[in-house]
């Protein structure tokens, strides 16, 4: 945890009925993966969501309406900033693991891909955002890494029982362009620095230490509402018209 509390923008990825048996118990409800973000600018590019597989997640209503299906420390904190049904208290409908998640179609803000499924990703951190995150490998080398390593991997797919239809049609869409590293800067670091899988953990840091910054400062949108304009001019635009459609919460921690 570091000294200063970090904001994220949790995007409200709705879970597409009918449900699965597993989340048969939240029929009626509106049912959301809550997937923690610091490039809501990014949303347009998503191919899929991460969960991780032996994660502990549980379904939580934050009001009348919604349930957040997020890791119980981020509930906790949830309750805190007004997003609990109950004040103070996470009120948990349904305990779960990644891998009742996995294969969720999944309906997200601004993304051009019209459903989403739910991946394996095996370096989600637990005690981080709400252990969902949402995936744009155009522009993170993360997401970039683990949806090569699964398209690339047939055994990797068959241990997470992923099906190829949830992943093998998504290809990296380009949304902002970096001059020095162009329309899918993340996938060309990821190439130029040879990055062999999502457990690369060292060129990974190198790799988004390169786009993070540059992205921000050099970035230019090349699609939606705010193309053409530079990426730290649209950055609290999205943000701010995602929270006030109420596709997305701000949350700190
Ligand atoms: B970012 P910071 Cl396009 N475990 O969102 C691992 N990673 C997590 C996480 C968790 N529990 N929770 C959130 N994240 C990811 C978009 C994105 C992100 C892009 C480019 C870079 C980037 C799409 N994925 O992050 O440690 C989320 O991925 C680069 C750091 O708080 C979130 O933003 O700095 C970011 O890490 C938060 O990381």
């Amino acid at each position: 945890e570091g000294v200063q509390p970090q904001e994220y923008t949790l995007i409200k990825m709705e879970v597409l009925p009918p449900f699965s048996s597993k989340l048969s118990a939240l029929e009626g409800k509106r049912v959301f993966l809550a997937a923690a973000t610091l490039r809501p600018e990014t949303m347009y590019g998503q191919t899929n969501a991460w969960v991780l597989p032996d994660g502990k997640y549980g379904a939580y209503e934050v009001n009348e309406s919604d349930v957040f299906i997020i890791t119980q420390r981020a509930a906790l904190n949830l309750a805190y900033q007004k997003l609990s049904k109950i004040p103070e208290k996470p009120s948990c409908l349904l305990e779960l693991t990644g891998h009742d998640l996995i294969g969720l179609p999944l309906k997200s803000p601004l993304s051009l891909n019209e459903i989403i499924y739910a991946l394996p990703m095996l370096t989600i951190l637990t005690d981080k955002g709400t252990g969902i995150v949402t995936s744009v490998p155009s522009d993170s080398p993360d997401d970039y890494m683990a949806l090569h390593d699964l398209k690339s991997k047939p055994l990797l797919r068959e241990k997470f029982k992923v099906k190829d239809e949830w992943l093998l049609p998504f290809e990296v869409i380009p949304i902002i362009n970096i001059p020095e590293f162009g329309d899918k800067s993340a996938e060309k670091v990821c190439v130029d620095l040879k990055i062999k899988s999502q457990n690369d953990k060292e060129k990974l840091a190198e790799a988004k230490r390169l786009t993070y910054l540059k992205g921000f400062t050099d970035g230019t949108m090349l699609v939606g509402e705010f193309k053409g304009k530079k990426v730290q001019e649209a950055k609290p635009l999205i943000k701010n018209k995602l929270v006030a459609e109420g596709q997305a919460v701000v949350y700190s921690e």
